[in-house]
């Protein structure tokens, strides 16, 4: 291969394969993603999200709303390391679609004898029979998960709305779930991609307040509708039982509150990996000022012995095991003491990520599931301590056997330094920082060597 061709050959492997690795939330650390479909597929879990940007100027789009223009497609085999496939459906691509609308809202994915179904709702480019072009749903079909997906001529005949999900029963029917202002089903043809019955409301669900982003799936004979609810101010998850895909369905309970910080959407799918059960969701982790522009994150999701879900509390930590010898970014913490917070590296660039500033003596935090898979004997971090400063590592907890005792230099700016690890065993630990004189010290991560 000469230069150029092989030039080339890398560049493509570099855009469809960037990963993101570490084990925290949210899971997508170089771009904006949002309303994450989750599917186990040949033994690996495949995230289908939709793909927020920043609003474009001179577009002559609506401000402060969502602006999304295309699908990107993302795989794990073990929660931590996620491999970005590329783009796999985009606005000007699609024959129906309104090219200007940057509307590839909340999608999904489902794979039947072998062929990958992917499904979305965007803005049409021509008016129905009654005169308004508003939100029709496709579908793009493919022999990979990864693409390359091949979108269809038209929408789904008969189908407006947003947010489609799919079931396949285990007779082999597949539903169509989608929502405006109600939820509704419908079945689908063979073909996956025609209706086979008329749509209808789901009955039974909250009247009151926007239901959106419905997920349906069955566990031990049960089906879950799930689907984000507008109780009180934002959306929060809610969910409702029944004991067929077409319902009744009876409101059971909620499976995520509101967003803390405010931002108003969440959108989420669940799945059995491998044992343990997955919440994704979405929040404006990187994007705390404009609740439009949000990132996928995971956690583990529990059911009690009833059927019913225990209510998941969003973490930064997230799920999967982190490596010690990667850098470990400790404000992802799973637990945090006084004296301790997290703030942005820089506010103007968000991707670059989040540092944790130990305010004062005893702050600290603790970071779990780190897996010491040799013996190390180094402890690195990406320090800055203008006054210098004085850190204890220690393992399990915050009295714990001591890992590292570290003399900070004075830093102008971020450094990174090495001190003496004492014995840590192969194994998967705790780690607990904590500062142990008053002088601050703002730490980006740390590794073991
Ligand atoms: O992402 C655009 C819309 O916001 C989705 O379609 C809804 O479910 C909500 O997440």
């Amino acid at each position: 291969m000469n230069n150029i061709k092989l030039f080339f050959a890398l560049g493509f492997i570099l855009t469809l394969f960037t990963v993101n690795s570490g084990a925290q939330n949210p899971i997508i650390r170089d771009q904006f993603s949002a309303d994450p479909t989750a599917r186990v597929i040949n033994g690996k879990v495949y995230v289908f999200p939709s793909h927020d940007i920043p609003t474009p100027p001179d577009k002559n789009l609506r401000e402060n709303w969502f602006c999304m223009p295309d699908y990107h497609v993302f795989s794990s085999e073990n929660l931590s390391d996620w491999t970005d496939h590329g783009v796999i459906v985009i606005q000007n691509k699609v024959p129906w679609v309104d090219s200007t609308s940057y509307s590839m809202w909340a999608p999904d994915c489902i794979e039947k004898n072998g062929k990958y179904y992917f499904y979305f709702p965007a803005n049409k480019n021509v008016a129905g029979p009654n005169g308004r072009k508003g939100f029709g749903i496709g579908v793009a079909i493919a022999d990979k998960p990864e693409g390359p997906y091949v979108p269809q001529e038209n929408a789904i005949e008969g189908v407006f709305g947003i947010d489609p999900n799919i079931l396949i029963d285990k007779d082999g029917q597949a539903y169509l779930y989608y929502s405006m202002r109600h939820i509704f089903v419908a079945k689908l043809k063979d073909n996956m991609t025609e209706l086979a019955s008329e749509p209808v409301a789901i009955a039974n669900l909250p009247e009151k307040g926007l239901k959106e982003g419905p997920f349906v799936f069955e566990r031990k004979g049960k089906y879950y509708l799930t689907f984000p609810h507008v109780e009180n101010n934002t959306e929060r998850l809610e969910y409702a039982m029944g004991d067929s895909p077409m319902g009744p369905y009876t409101m059971t309970g909620v499976i995520m509150d509101e967003s803390e910080t405010g931002c108003w959407t969440n959108h989420h799918s669940m799945i059995d990996y491998k044992g343990q059960w997955y919440l994704f969701y979405h929040h404006n982790d990187y994007s705390p000022k404009f609740d439009k522009n949000r990132s996928v994150c995971i956690d583990s999701l529990f059911f009690n012995a009833d059927g019913t879900i225990k209510k998941v509390i969003p973490t930064k930590r997230g799920v999967g095991l982190s490596s010690a010898g990667s850098p470990i970014q400790i404000d992802r913490y799973s637990a945090i003491g006084e004296g301790a917070t997290v703030e942005f590296i820089d506010s103007l660039n968000t991707f670059e990520g989040w540092k944790t500033v130990f305010d004062g003596s005893n702050a600290w935090v603790k970071y779990n599931a780190v897996e010491f898979s040799k013996k190390v004997k180094t402890l690195e971090l990406k320090v800055l301590a203008e006054s210098g400063g004085r850190i204890e590592v220690r393992s399990e907890k915050l009295d714990g056997p001591l890992v590292a005792k570290v003399e900070i230099p004075k830093t102008t700016g971020w450094k990174t330094i090495d001190a003496k690890t004492l014995k840590i065993e192969p194994g998967i630990h705790n780690v607990v920082v904590s500062s142990v004189n008053d002088a601050p010290v703002e730490i980006d991560w740390i590794r073991f060597k």
